[in-house]
């Protein structure tokens, strides 16, 4: 009978070992990455490579799925080993839970574009939250984990009965273990803390003056004189922005001053136009409120733009009859998107000089970018300076690393 159930057990034992070590690898490469995606600091360091990094991130997370559903499978027979001992259970139940939350929104956010920007919103929270919950935890539970499965392994080998094998020892009420535990929970803790304060203010609605007072201060450009906003910009009349930017760049965030700064349109026009910092902020200016979707999943509800539709400079110019693209340049020397004429021409296109009644700040692609409301913010050229039209086709920086050419947001 003994040795019967011995059989049984060890390969289950085996294959429980293996699954977790399996896991905690997938595991542990999905929290990096995304830690590295999720904190502005390093999304800033790394650039380009942040695109190839979420690729890699999803792909591991798609993989991760075969792991997941095993550990299901053998959850409930690995749950009789763990009676007497009820932490454990939910030691394994939160790590389940976990996982599922994790995967759930994760798919959504691979999906997003089918999902459209509210859901990917909410399973951008629903990651990050149980990220700055979950990896704690997980990290917590990977010490506890080591302990039962060194016991369990051991157990599988043994040749005594069962009755005498999970016989519960008592322990100390306060162990050296548990010591070590609780002092890695609060270094834990510490490490996560102030990341998990920055997501939460990035995450709710902040106000949006106290927001934008805070975004001011981001603000290198030295451009004078200011651009003076129109009375329905101070309002501001869509009620304030709703939500946070995040800064994505490629480059180092480049600064200007009325020294560097020039806007030019040209390529196939009648009339090719430039125009000083000063020139530029006495055009004749509109105010329009609209969303700001990102493709990973956060979206600016509410946003009061001020500027100049991209339509009013396009016929400031008079664009040639063989011109087709619009090509957009970014004056951080790298970043380019375009927009076919039929695109450029809507009227909600814009560039862009003040937010909710406030000079755009540097690093939000202040002093002029683009705006193209119906279409995923890869379109919106922060640092816009120069508009070519061009007679072919081109394609964008962030489209010619994978991200689709059609940008619309299909379903706001
Ligand atoms: N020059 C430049 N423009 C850019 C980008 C960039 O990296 N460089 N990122 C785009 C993407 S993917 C998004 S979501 C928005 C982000 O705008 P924000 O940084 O102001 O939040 O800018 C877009 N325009
Ligand atoms: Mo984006």
């Amino acid at each position: 009978m003994g040795k019967r159930l011995e059989r049984a057990r060890q390969p289950y034992g085996k294959k429980l070992k293996l699954l977790h070590t399996w896991n905690g690898w997938i595991t542990a490469v999905l929290a990096l990455t995304g830690l590295l995606l999720a904190i502005g600091f390093w999304r800033a360091v790394l650039g380009e490579g942040r695109v190839w990094l979420k690729w890699f991130h999803t792909a591991v997370g798609i993989v991760s799925v075969i792991p997941i559903f095993y550990y299901f499978l053998l959850a409930g027979k690995h749950w009789k080993l763990l009676k007497r001992k009820p932490w454990q259970r939910v030691n394994v139940m939160v790590v389940l839970a976990l996982l599922l939350g994790w995967l759930i929104s994760g798919i959504f956010l691979w999906q997003y574009r089918a999902a459209g920007p509210r859901i990917a919103n909410l399973a951008l929270t629903a990651h990050d939250l149980l990220t700055w919950i979950g990896l704690p935890l997980i990290l917590y539970h990977s010490i506890i984990r080591a302990r039962w499965l060194r016991d369990l392994s051991r157990r599988s080998v043994k040749t005594e009965p069962e009755e005498k094998d999970m016989v519960y020892t008592p322990e100390p009420v306060y162990t050296r273990r548990e010591f070590i535990r609780g002092a890695i929970g609060a270094v834990m803790a510490i490490v996560f803390a102030p990341s998990f304060l920055q997501w939460l203010n990035e995450a709710g609605n902040v106000d949006s003056s106290e927001a934008m007072a805070r975004i001011f201060d981001n603000d290198k450009n030295m451009l004078l004189p200011p651009p003076s906003p129109s009375a329905d910009s101070v309002l501001p009349i869509g009620g304030g922005a709703k939500g946070h930017f995040r800064v994505y760049t490629v480059t180092a965030i480049p600064s200007f001053t009325n020294e560097n700064w020039l806007f030019t349109v040209d390529g196939l026009v009648e009339k090719p136009l430039r125009w000083t910092w000063e020139q530029f902020v006495e055009l004749e200016r509109s105010v329009q409120v609209s969303d700001f979707h990102c493709v990973t999943g956060w979206s600016v509800y509410s946003n009061t733009w001020e500027g100049i539709p991209l339509k009013r400079l396009l016929a400031l110019a008079g664009v040639k009859t063989e011109a087709r693209t619009v090509k957009l340049y970014s004056a951080d020397g790298v970043y380019t998107d375009e927009l076919n004429l039929e695109q450029a021409m809507m009227d909600d296109v814009m560039v862009a000089l003040l937010h909710d009644g406030r000079p755009i700040p540097s690093d939000l692609g202040g002093p002029a970018r683009l705006i193209v409301p119906r279409m995923y913010a890869y379109k919106s050229v922060k640092w816009l300076h120069r508009i070519e039209l061009i007679p072919g086709e081109h394609i964008g920086y962030w489209e010619e690393r994978g991200y689709p050419k059609d940008a619309w947001v299909s379903n706001p």
